[in-house]
């Protein structure tokens, strides 16, 4: 009892220090051999970090039973088909109360990974195998993604792109300037198995490319590379005009060809595990090859063939429409279809989860296992953008689980396996990260960084095993405490939705800064398909997109497989969480369940008010449990979180009901005028502040 109430007191909440916070005390000794050479910048890291963790380290020079108890082999021969980047790791009983540890690894990563591995399941307190030979049950570990990579929404100027975490952890003033402390950047991905990083904004700056900017990337990749992270960029497709001074950046153009060739090259003889590029190319107004009559897979080949000799890759976004085009759901596939096959096999098509953009839920986009002889990768989304920034506690697993299992009906794969078996396979996330102390602007989004590079390793892993695994290394190993914290987490991306968006509406948000609810916003001359009323189409008639085949809707079913498309073609058998989504329905249209959709609304959006209510009831319980900093930080934010989300029910209700006519069955905390004041009085940009 009385070591109950002392545990959560040792536990130092040093958020800073990411899932490596609630480090266990150091305890035991490692007497480490390593077939790594001394050289190695990696194998340096290893041995940091064991002596971090054991409380008696040493490096030995035979790997006898009587000396090392610590061994990390390279299997030259690999024999055991470990991979690049994969591991096994056992423990062996050498004498009686001896357990001696083996990590076997093709490459210095693997044994990192393995090593990362052994410390995390320590740190839960996990069962690493003991064997009796080495021909036992050893855990043997390969990441499902190759590249399993960062998109850093990051300008030159300093700040970020939808950051809400302070300002850019790698640029300031137009310059190359990143966090003193960016070894601890390294070292989380690196633990969760994050290899790569994108570090400027897809709306890319020319200047990126210049050589004086090209010195100061050298020097983040010389800094990341120990942690087997490699860098990548994203360029702009004018960058041979705009920065090269030449006449066109058109990709077929003999001048612009030769000008990328030189510049992959100079990137290369500086940064000789540089990864690849990504490229936004005719996409909200950045250019593209379709600028000179050239298709995406003219533009992203010729990158390709400049990068292929060095290894690089060339990801090649999907996130595409414009406002001619009609539907925007359907845009992407109806540019990208055409072209499937015509990608060069260096090329991977990256795909946002949903066919709009990150909204709190979309059903997954439809080109993942349409396009059947094209590489394709997902693209999803840290940074909260659509989902409370990072304000709002919203556990993401649960989001990206559901858009990863979802069977696309296309040779009997789940989203996430049409993205695998190809010849380069990756997976990819918007970062949350900035210059705010605690990296991610909440403790509670560090697990959704934290939950990403699990992911991309193994997408088997259940959301809620790594919400435990990362509560248990950032906050409490109490049991107890570990499973509160995980139910909300839990529900916490459903709470989101409900007094967001729910039963399948999207794209309600604020203009522009997209914070906080605004279905009503009309701003002369803006493009239809930035505005909410695209979306939701209220009106006396009652509210949805009809994306149906019926009714003169856009029919964006015929884009998904059957049964997928019959299936949301119908309004009682599609899903009630994406109803409204693909059908406009009355106001007293009857679910089957006997509610109409007014009556499911005014549930949604009330149930959300009060999970986070009882999110907040729940916390409050948990006072004395965790530690001081966490519990104050998170009882703040739940504040705001649930004056935000009966903002969110107050605004979209009171203006749904200016159409439906009916009652509300609330009584509101804000007018509508308060709503809509709210917007204009609280600023995005000083709630970025550091
Ligand atoms: C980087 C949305 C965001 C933009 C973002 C864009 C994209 O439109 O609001 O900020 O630009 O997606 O993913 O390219």
């Amino acid at each position: 009892m009385l070591i109950g109430m002392l545990l959560p007191m040792l536990v130092t909440a040093q958020t800073d220090q990411l899932w490596f916070a609630n480090q266990p005390k150091k305890s035991g000794w490692c007497n480490l051999y390593s077939d790594l050479s001394k050289k190695d910048l990696t194998e340096q890291v290893i041995e940091k970090e064991l002596a971090g963790f054991f409380s008696a380290f040493n490096k030995v020079k035979v790997s006898s039973d009587k000396v090392a108890n610590f061994h990390i082999i390279i299997d030259d021969q690999k024999k055991d088909n470990l991979g690049a980047e994969g591991y096994k790791l056992y423990g062996k009983l050498t004498a009686p109360e001896r357990i001696d540890y083996t990590i076997v690894a093709e490459t210095p990563a693997g044994a990192l990974y393995g090593v990362y591995a052994f410390l995390r399941m320590k740190k839960l307190g996990a069962e690493i195998p003991v064997l009796q030979d080495s021909n036992g049950q050893a855990i043997v570990e390969r990441p499902a993604f190759q590249v399993r990579i960062l998109n850093h929404w990051d300008n030159p100027d300093g700040s970020v792109e939808r950051g809400y975490a302070g300002r850019s952890i790698w640029f300031a003033d137009g310059k190359i300037n990143f966090r003193s402390d960016i070894e601890t950047y390294a070292r989380a991905n690196a633990s969760v198995g994050i290899n790569g990083t994108v570090i400027d904004n897809v709306n890319a700056d020319p200047k990126i490319l210049s050589p004086e900017m090209l010195q100061g990337v050298k020097t983040v990749a010389d800094r990341l590379r120990p942690y087997n992270i490699k860098v990548y960029l994203a360029v702009n497709f004018s960058s041979p005009a705009a920065l090269g001074g030449l006449k066109t950046s058109d990709p077929l153009d003999k001048d612009v060809i030769d000008w990328w060739q030189k510049k992959v090259d100079e990137i290369y003889a500086l940064i000789p595990n540089f990864g690849g590029f990504l490229v936004k190319a005719n996409s909200e107004g950045l250019p593209g090859p379709m600028d000179f009559g050239r298709t995406h897979a003219d533009g992203a080949n010729m990158l390709a063939k400049a990068l292929k000799p060095h290894g690089g890759i060339v990801m090649w976004r999907a996130f595409v429409y414009n406002p001619q085009g009609g539907d925007r759901a359907k845009q992407a596939y109806y540019e990208f279809m055409p072209l499937d096959g015509k990608f060069d096999d260096n090329v991977i098509i990256q795909i946002k989860n949903g066919p709009v953009d990150f909204q709190p839920r979309e059903p997954f986009s439809p080109l993942f296992g349409a396009m059947k002889k094209t590489q394709t990768m997902a693209e999803l989304q840290i940074t909260q953008e659509y989902l409370g920034y990072s304000d709002h506690l919203c556990y993401l697993a649960t989001m990206w689980k559901e858009f990863m299992d979802y069977p696309t009906f296309h040779d009997g794969k789940s989203v996430i396996e049409t993205t695998l078996n190809q010849k380069v396979t990756a997976f990819s996330a918007v970062a949350n990260t900035g210059t705010m102390k605690n990296w991610c602007g909440y403790v509670m989004a560090q697990a959704n960084w934290y939950a990403f590079g699990r992911l991309a390793w193994n997408p088997n892993l259940s959301a809620r095993e790594i919400a435990k695994e990362w509560v248990m290394q950032t906050i409490t190993k109490d049991e107890q405490t570990v499973n509160t914290i995980c139910d909300i987490m839990m529900q916490s991306r459903e709470a989101v939705t409900n007094y967001m968006t729910p039963i399948g509406l999207h794209h309600l948000m604020g203009w522009s800064d997209h914070w906080g609810p605004e279905p009503w916003t009309s701003i002369p001359g803006a493009r239809e398909d930035w505005l909410p009323r695209y979306y939701h189409k209220a009106a006396a008639d009652g509210i949805g997109f009809n994306r149906s085949s019926k009714n003169d809707g856009s029919n964006a079913v015929e884009q998904y497989q059957e049964p997928l498309r019959s299936m949301y073609d119908d309004p009682q058998l599609c899903p009630r969480e994406l109803v409204l989504w693909f059908h406009h329905l009355p106001w007293n249209y009857y679910f089957n369940d006997g509610k109409t959709v007014w009556e499911t609304l005014l549930d949604r959006y009330n149930g959300g008010v009060q999970q986070v209510e009882q999110f907040q009831k729940t916390w409050a319980s948990l006072k004395g449990k965790v530690p001081e900093l966490i519990f104050t930080e998170v009882t703040k934010k739940l504040e705001v979180q649930l004056d935000e989300a009966q903002w969110w029910r107050d605004g979209c209700m009171q203006y749904f009901q200016t159409f439906s006519d009916m009652p509300l069955n609330f009584t509101p905390k804000y007018t509508m005028e308060q709503c809509k004041a709210k917007l204009r009085t609280k600023s995005y940009l000083e709630r970025q502040k550091d």
